[in-house]
């Protein structure tokens, strides 16, 4: 069958092209630091990212828990946004691995958190209160309809974050994503905070993987972490390979991806009873059924995607919200897809 697959864009598969690249990889053994493939791959994302070193681990769940086990010890405070990742969705790693404490603010429509409140949270140095050690920002924002934030506003975080001795980590999974919608490049973004984690497993098309960078010492320390939570892989070159081959090849197309999310989302607007949450910035598409509109409120998001699935069309039901629905555009969905789904759609509601 030949499904559209709209649930993520980490379901994208390795071209031809990439496991051509995987199959000649030159490897080495990389816990003896030993792989060229993924020495280059560190270093490439390093200098596209304006930092220091890079360290490659296998998942962007795993990069932000080896990057917290390096900035914060056990009993710190992390400050992070309500619709964050890390707090989302990570298995409760920063608490049940780190032993941090999440400080949860809300997060703005736009994915930022207001400034006032993070200082407001920012602990005084008091016994009973744990040490304020840590700010988590995310970019682009996934909950926040793939908003992309401005290097501006990071900026302004991570100096105020700073300025009471605490460090910053970006969640960037779609960094290029946010780059490409803003029209600057990934280290402008970066700039101001202390370690990034960058997924290639998402929109850049690589079957696995994630770089965490930052200064060459925090590496050195997050290398230990990664082997502590068991990703001190050996010949990664093999899948390094196709991370390098992403950066070389699957950057620049990820505008093709927003064009079709707009496209998207326009067709999903002129659906009587559907409606886009926000207009998309960048490839993450949240819709939401008006179920008065539709006259039966039973149905929802599950029973639409249900619909969509017995025409080869995949996307995900937010667990949270019966009546909203994701769809990520990506490199295995062309603009005729679109088309195609926005016709299934349009059926599947009449
Ligand atoms: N996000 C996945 C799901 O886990 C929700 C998706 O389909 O969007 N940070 C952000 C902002 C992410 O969106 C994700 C994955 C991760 C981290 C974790 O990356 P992986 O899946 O490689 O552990």
């Amino acid at each position: 069958m030949n499904f559209i697959d709209l649930r993520s864009d980490t379901v994208t598969k390795p071209s031809d092209a990439m496991r051509e690249a995987m199959a000649r990889a030159v490897v080495g053994d990389d816990v003896y630091g030993e792989d060229p493939t993924v020495n280059r791959l560190q270093e490439m994302m390093a200098e596209r990212v304006g930092m220091e070193a890079g360290l490659f681990v296998a998942s962007g769940t795993m990069g932000n828990v080896v990057a917290i086990l390096t900035h914060a010890g056990r009993g710190d405070e992390m400050i992070l946004g309500h619709l964050a990742h890390t707090f989302l969705y990570e298995g409760g790693a920063a608490a049940g691995l780190a032993g941090v404490h999440p400080h949860i603010l809300r997060n703005e429509d736009d994915g930022t958190i207001d400034l006032d409140a993070i200082e407001e949270a920012i602990r005084p140095d008091n016994v009973h209160f744990p040490i304020s050690r840590l700010l988590c920002l995310e970019d682009t924002h996934n909950r926040c309809g793939g908003a992309a934030i401005a290097a501006e506003y990071l900026d302004a975080a991570a100096q105020l974050a700073h300025s009471h001795g605490m460090s910053v980590h970006l969640d960037g999974a779609r960094l290029f994503n946010a780059a490409i919608a803003l029209g600057v490049t990934p280290a402008e973004l970066t700039r101001s905070v202390d370690s990034v984690m960058i997924c290639l497993s998402k929109g850049l098309g690589a079957p696995v993987g994630s770089v965490l960078c930052g200064t060459r010492a925090f590496i050195d320390r997050a290398l230990r972490m990664r082997k502590i939570v068991g990703g001190g892989m050996r010949q990664a070159g093999i899948i390094a390979a196709a991370g390098v081959y992403a950066l070389e090849h699957n950057v620049d197309r990820l505008a093709e991806d927003h064009v079709n999310a707009a496209r998207l989302a326009a067709g999903i607007n002129s659906i009587p009873g559907l409606r886009v949450l926000s207009p998309p910035q960048t490839n993450l598409v949240y819709l939401e059924i008006d179920p008065t509109q539709m006259g039966d409120t039973s149905f929802d998001a599950a029973a639409l995607s249900g619909r969509l699935r017995s025409e080869e069309v995949l996307a995900t039901p937010l667990g949270s919200n019966p009546y909203q629905m994701r769809m990520v555009t990506h490199l295995d969905v062309t603009a005729a897809d679109i088309d195609r789904t926005l016709t299934v759609m349009r059926d599947a509601v009449r």
